[in-house]
């Protein structure tokens, strides 16, 4: 009889697709979603400009080679990518006070006082990783562009959290249809410099809100979602009265695509911070799953738990 009960347990954990155990693991979490690159993507603002797929493909090539435990990749960045850099920095910093929620701006803030932020040199990844480490914890890896999902919040559960290097196309500042270095260090950095936030990314996340989530503070909305923390020309259409908002719902989230080409068509709106890591930890106790998990700080790793 006990044959049988291993046999099937053996079956069991077969069917269970891989995950990353160690932190190193994450060297296997790099599969890209590429439906929006350059390359591949004619709506691309650089689709046709050969000297920057080129560029973005130099950059990418830095993530490619990375390996967990290696110094983070610099890049010299160019004149021209330094003006892109400071034409979105400079006109979201003007909206920030008005449309970004009170722990973006604090951490921000902090940033900007360390010289670590400015206008006039886009930040290295080492120097902000170390900055995080500091406050929450997390640290950066590059990444080659879009992961997937269960990449990217497979890394979130070890405090990493993967950002790609290359910038936006000069031509549309306002906006980009992927991830670039103005979408990680304006718009995930600053909000994973908060205690509370880190803690909630690393828990239970998933992808549309942590982009796309606006919260109620001080009896107005705020932007924390980073989608739109980096983007001011969906961060003036969110707030404005034109979308459609919903309260914040994770059954309904989890199942609601995002779109990057261009602005949602719809927002999901928490009540408080608290009120949506509440939400989020009901729903995630309605998901089956045939063992628990337990990350430990101290090896970075993750104990497999059996259900009593
Ligand atoms: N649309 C965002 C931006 O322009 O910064 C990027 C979104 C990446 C998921």
């Amino acid at each position: 009889l006990k044959r049988v009960a291993d046999d099937v347990r053996i079956v069991q954990e077969e069917k269970i697709p891989w995950f990353p155990k160690k932190i190193s693991d994450l060297d296997k979490c790099n599969h890209l979603i590429t439906k929006y690159d350059p390359d591949l993507d004619q709506d691309h603002p650089g689709f046709s400009d050969p000297e920057y797929r080129k560029r973005r493909g130099i950059v990418s090539e830095l993530a490619f080679n990375y390996k967990h435990g290696d110094p983070l990749p610099v890049v010299e960045y160019t004149p021209e990518e330094i003006a892109t850099w400071r034409e979105v920095y400079g006109t979201l910093s003007n909206l920030y006070p008005t449309h970004a929620c009170r722990q973006f701006l604090e951490a921000l803030g902090q940033l900007e006082s360390e010289r670590l932020y400015g206008e006039d040199k886009i930040p290295q990844l080492g120097e902000v990783s170390a900055f995080l480490k500091e406050r929450t914890g997390f640290q950066l890896r590059p990444v080659a562009g879009l992961l997937s999902a269960r990449d990217f919040l497979a890394s979130l559960a070890f405090r990493v959290f993967q950002c790609t290097q290359y910038i936006r196309h000069p031509s549309a500042p306002m906006h980009s249809p992927e991830p670039d270095c103005c979408h990680e260090l304006l718009g995930h950095i600053p909000m994973l410099a908060d205690k509370e936030f880190a803690q909630f990314s690393q828990l239970n996340w998933e992808t549309t809100i942590q982009n796309f989530g606006i919260c109620k503070q001080n009896g107005t909305v705020k932007a924390y979602g980073a989608g739109l923390l980096s983007s001011y020309g969906e961060l003036l259409y969110a707030l404005s009265n034109e979308p459609q908002y919903k309260p914040f719902n994770p059954a309904e989230t989890a199942v609601q695509p995002y779109q990057d080409q261009s602005y949602q068509p719809v927002y999901f709106v928490s009540e408080s911070f608290e009120d949506a890591k509440h939400k989020l930890r009901q729903y995630s106790s309605t998901i089956q799953k045939p063992f628990s998990i337990r990350y430990d700080p101290y090896t970075c790793s993750m104990e497999v738990l059996d259900e009593p």
